[in-house]
């Protein structure tokens, strides 16, 4: 039982007599007043003698860890994966073995340019990192959801980083790409232009982590039990399908809900509608990798899904949010080389990279060489080894051996397990030590273009408005130029349109490529958002603006109707407090007007009677309402009372087939199906470049 009184001074005392329930300070000393510090007199000076109050000031100031230098922006969850297509005859890994079988696993999705407090719609790379809890120890596939990078050399990483953060004199500007140092160091890169194109495409804007797919990005191995290895890469598809938002709905949802992507995906969990994602696998051999036209170890080239299909044989569910966010999400530490018998790297120079920094920048983020003491990271099968001490040391070995080869028999602690311990892939290596870059490493244009080209025509405009963007950001006249002089090799009408869209008097001569890039790459529609919707609206959130004395029957139905697809509805009203309906009923809202934009819902429905559609008409935010989901090519279900308001934004005389007049019972069944579309890009059209 809680009691609560007023102090000296007014203060409120919250007081148990429960003993479990008693306050303590860290070493577990009963707290009386946990409002006042010890003072020399009420109004005296306070004594240094308060060991309760320096002790908690002590551990506040002591809260922070350095976030992540990369990714430090970022949210996770728990789940499991599930094997549902053993591959026993390409891997030896436990995981892979037994269909059915479930392995825990935590995901933890980011941005990768800002810091931890940026805003989740910045146009960036998102990292997609899971952690397999398996039996054989963890395995840390830590992906993004593009399947390329920007580099080919680790010892490149932190100059790319360096250019895409805040300036160093100036500290910013934060989580964007939209500046000279950005654009200097890709322009002087042209194995980023590949990377380039996928950052520049709808991808970087996801409408959220639940509709993204993610990429283990490097050639991997898989090795099986006789010690022979395939190669793979590794793709997640989600089951919800991909969706992305537009660039100007992305600058309005900063705003208004700058933890929009990490809301999302506690809410999904919250209520129950676990996002999931398919694991597949795209196996090739050595004669493969000898015969494709790029170097499989090149990390800014991908294999296109047409040439060597991707395989499923596996599902990833994630049903249960963090109980503690700092504890769960801030100090899980992936790294590329928690790797698990079965699986292998590959000589991917990022990749080898990688094996080192991760472990590294643990080390540092999380204080010490124990971090796989936290629970978050520590593998969920027995472990048993020599190490020691440290900072934070929660298991050292027991007894008194902690060496080996010892002479203690049973007592004296693990043995080396040549059976079943991990073998790395017996690769015949011979060759001269050099600084070298591949040879074949150096086609920079060809996967761009035909990236390029597999896109849709309205995708391809968003990439040309996003380079626009992105270079009119940009002061330096040489940089701009240098960059189009790279876009020449992907398409002369993208060259163009940016060169038209950034005021280049002319277009600017060809970069001189490394390599001639080969020409006449096929389309691969696997690279398009647009070409692979859905056709559900499952899962995306309905916004429903509504008032006083709105149709009750129209309400209900529309929220039974995206109930019975799957789909969550939010009420919005002028009022927080909600409105009374038609039926004398009363609904609460769940945001008011001004906090509950349409930027925040896949599609609206404006459900106001005549009297409210014409004092709403005058209303600036109810006016952003309507004009935003109209410019944003959403489907809008509507009363003849949001007539006025369509009016006083000048819509009511565009009203297209992206319209749902909510004129009979079946209306609302109509609109959610419309709604599969996800949006209503006719409104947009585009004629091909
Ligand atoms: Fe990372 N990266 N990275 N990266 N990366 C980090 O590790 C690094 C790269 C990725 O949710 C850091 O724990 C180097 C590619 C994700 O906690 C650091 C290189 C891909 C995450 C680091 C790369 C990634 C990180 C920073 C070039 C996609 C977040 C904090 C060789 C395949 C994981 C940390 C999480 C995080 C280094 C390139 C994905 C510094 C040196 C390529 C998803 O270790």
């Amino acid at each position: 039982m809680t009691d609560q009184t007023k102090g000296n001074g007014g203060e409120i005392h919250q007081t148990t007599t429960e003993a479990e329930r008693t306050m303590t300070t860290a070493q577990g000393a009963p707290v009386a007043d946990d409002q006042n510090s010890l003072k020399a007199g009420p109004r005296g000076p306070v004594l240094l003698e308060d060991h309760v109050m320096r002790e908690k000031i002590f551990h506040f100031d002591h809260e922070r860890i350095p976030e992540r230098v990369v990714h430090a922006r970022g949210y996770g969850a728990h789940g499991y994966f599930e094997l549902t297509d053993p591959i026993p005859e390409l891997s030896a890994a436990d995981l892979f073995q037994r269909k059915g079988e479930k392995t825990p696993v935590f995901t933890r999705f980011s941005t990768v340019a800002g810091n931890k407090g940026s805003p989740d719609l910045a146009r960036d790379v998102r990292g997609f990192a899971v952690k397999f809890y398996t039996k054989d120890g963890n395995w840390d596939l830590v992906g993004n959801n593009i399947p390329v990078f920007f580099i080919q050399d680790a010892i490149k990483f932190p100059d790319l980083v360096h250019a895409a953060k805040p300036a160093p004199d100036r500290g910013f500007p934060q989580a964007q790409t939209a500046h000279d140092n950005f654009w200097d160091f890709i322009s002087l890169t042209p194995e980023a232009t590949h990377m380039v194109m996928w950052i520049m495409s709808d991808r970087a804007i996801p409408r959220s982590f639940r509709f993204m797919e993610g990429f283990g990005v490097h050639t991997f191995r898989l090795v099986d039990s006789e010690g022979k290895s395939t190669f793979v890469k590794f793709h997640w598809k989600p089951k919800q399908g991909l969706q992305s938002v537009v660039w100007n709905e992305a600058l309005k949802i900063n705003g208004a809900d700058p933890d929009f992507h990490r809301r999302d995906l506690w809410a999904a969990i919250d209520s129950g509608d676990y996002p999931e994602w398919e694991l597949g696998v795209q196996v090739f051999d050595q004669e493969f990798a000898d015969s494709f036209e790029f170097d499989v170890l090149d990390a800014t080239k991908i294999i296109p899904e047409e040439q060597v299909p991707v395989r499923i044989i596996g599902r990833m569910v994630l049903d249960n949010n963090v109980e503690n966010f700092f504890a769960e999400t801030e100090q899980v530490a992936f790294c590329t080389q928690n790797i698990v018998p079965g699986i292998d790297f590959t000589n991917d120079p990022l990749l080898q990279g990688r094996n080192f920094s991760y472990l590294d920048t643990q080390t540092k983020r999380l204080g010490g060489p124990n971090f796989t003491h936290i629970p978050i990271n520590a593998p969920r099968c027995p472990v048993h080894h020599f190490q020691q001490d440290g900072h934070m040391a929660m298991h050292n070995p027991k007894g008194r051996a902690n060496y080996e080869p010892n002479s203690w028999g049973k007592d004296g602690g693990p043995r080396e397990n040549p059976s079943r311990g991990f073998q790395s892939y017996r690769e015949p290596m011979e060759g001269e030590k050099l600084r070298i870059r591949p040879e074949s490493f150096s086609d920079h244009y060809s996967q761009a273009r035909q990236f390029y080209i597999s896109q849709t025509p309205l995708e391809q405009k968003h990439m040309a408005d996003a380079l626009t963007f992105e270079l009119s950001k940009v002061q330096r006249m040489d940089i701009r130029e240098r960059m189009v002089g790279h876009l020449r090799w992907i398409d002369d009408g993208l060259a163009q349109q940016v060169a038209d869209g950034i005021g280049l008097k002319a277009l600017p001569d060809k970069a001189v490529p490394a390599r001639e890039p080969v020409t006449g790459l096929a389309e691969s529609p696997a690279l398009s958002i647009l070409k692979n919707g859905p056709d559900s609206f499952a899962g995306r959130k309905l916004g429903i603006y509504l008032a006083e004395g709105s149709d009750a029957d129209l309400v209900n139905a529309l929220k039974a109707a995206a109930k019975a697809e799957g789909a969550m509805v939010e009420i919005v009203a002028p009022h927080v407090a909600g409105a009374t309906l038609s039926d004398g009923s009363h609904i609460e809202a769940d945001q008011k007007i001004d906090g509950g934009p349409s930027v925040l819902y896949d599609a609206v429905a404006i459900v106001l009677t005549e009297a409210a559609g014409k004092t709403l008409a005058e209303d600036k935010p109810s006016q952003d309402f309507a004009s935003d989901a109209f410019a944003h090519a959403k489907f809008i279900a509507h009363t003849d009372g949001a007539l006025p308001l369509f009016k006083s934004v000048g819509v009511a005389e565009k009203m297209d087939d992206g319209f749902c007049a909510l004129s009979d019972s079946d209306a609302s069944t109509r609109f959610i199906e419309m709604c599969r579309k996800l949006r209503f890009w006719d409104r947009t059209p585009v004629k091909a470049a």
